[in-house]
């Protein structure tokens, strides 16, 4: 396909970008980590191609596994940036991909570039899908088990939304359930935000911590706190944005 060609092509030179999107404490209200999410722009102001679009691309293609080494990298350096500034920020967040697992060499790939770009283990954390967690079992378990023994956080993004029964979610080893925007955007429409109640409680339970995603509103944000949910990020607070943005944006918190 033209689309992965052009993609290929941009990446290797160096025209795909990161972006930030910052992750708030429900406790404190203060920001406390980040996001990493990719961006592939264009000419002018506009992007080529939006990541849902060019994720999956990537993904079938393969080119994932070099383009996530390479965010992997950039979240390190984006680390040392936030690190100098007295942020208040403890962990950055990274997509991971299912063909960044096939060659078994994640962890070691991971301890690397943690490693080169010094930045701390308890300071990664990991999303994965419900999907990834489910498409090769074994050998994701084995990858993610060695990770949290070196430190590293891992999360279910989009949670509540992949087809995992509660029987393989008790088996998997993470930190952290992710809860989908679908049902955050319930505690306006009606439905009132069981679904997001019944999570949160699901994960006090079982050990785990909660961040909601795709908070939009100051309301949505108040039902989260009050529910004890660990974490939130969305456009409420602030939307992604480049390195530099984000880095000014947390100078805006005293
Ligand atoms: O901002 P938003 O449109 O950025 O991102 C859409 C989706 O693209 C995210 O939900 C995520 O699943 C995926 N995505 C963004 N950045 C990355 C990345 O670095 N790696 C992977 N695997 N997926 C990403
Ligand atoms: O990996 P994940 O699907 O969680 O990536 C986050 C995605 O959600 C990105 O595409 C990002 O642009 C998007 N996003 C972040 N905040 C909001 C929000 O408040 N509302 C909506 N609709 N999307 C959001
Ligand atoms: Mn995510
Ligand atoms: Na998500």
């Amino acid at each position: 396909l033209d689309v992965i060609r052009a993609l290929r092509n941009d990446f290797r030179a160096g025209k795909l970008a990161v972006w930030y999107q910052p992750q708030l404490s429900l406790a404190t209200g203060r920001p406390c980590g980040m996001e990493a999410l990719l961006r592939w722009p264009g000419e002018g102001s506009g992007f080529v191609q939006p990541p849902s679009v060019f994720v999956p691309l990537a993904e079938y293609s393969g080119l994932i596994v070099e383009i996530g080494e390479w965010v992997l990298q950039q979240a390190g350096e984006a680390w040392r940036a936030v690190s100098a500034v007295e942020s208040g920020i403890t962990h950055i967040a990274v997509n991971v991909s299912i063909p960044q697992f096939r060659n078994g060499k994640l962890a070691e790939t991971i301890a690397g570039i943690l490693g080169a770009q010094r930045m701390p283990p308890y300071a990664l954390e990991l999303e994965i899908t419900e999907s990834v967690a489910m498409d090769e079992p074994r050998r994701v378990i084995t990858a993610l088990k060695t990770l949290r023994e070196m430190g590293v956080r891992v999360a279910i993004d989009d949670f509540g939304t992949g087809y995992s029964s509660l029987g393989q979610l008790q088996a998997l080893p993470i930190d952290s359930l992710k809860i989908d925007r679908s049902f955050v955007a319930d505690i306006a429409n009606g439905r009132g935000g069981s679904f997001v109640e019944t999570i949160v409680a699901l994960a006090q339970k079982t050990g785990l911590e909660t961040i909601a995603e795709g908070v939009e509103t100051a309301e949505q944000a108040g039902f989260l706190r009050a529910l004890g949910c660990t974490e939130a990020q969305g456009f409420y607070y602030a939307k992604p944005m480049p390195l530099d943005e984000v880095l000014n944006w947390l100078q805006t918190f005293p």
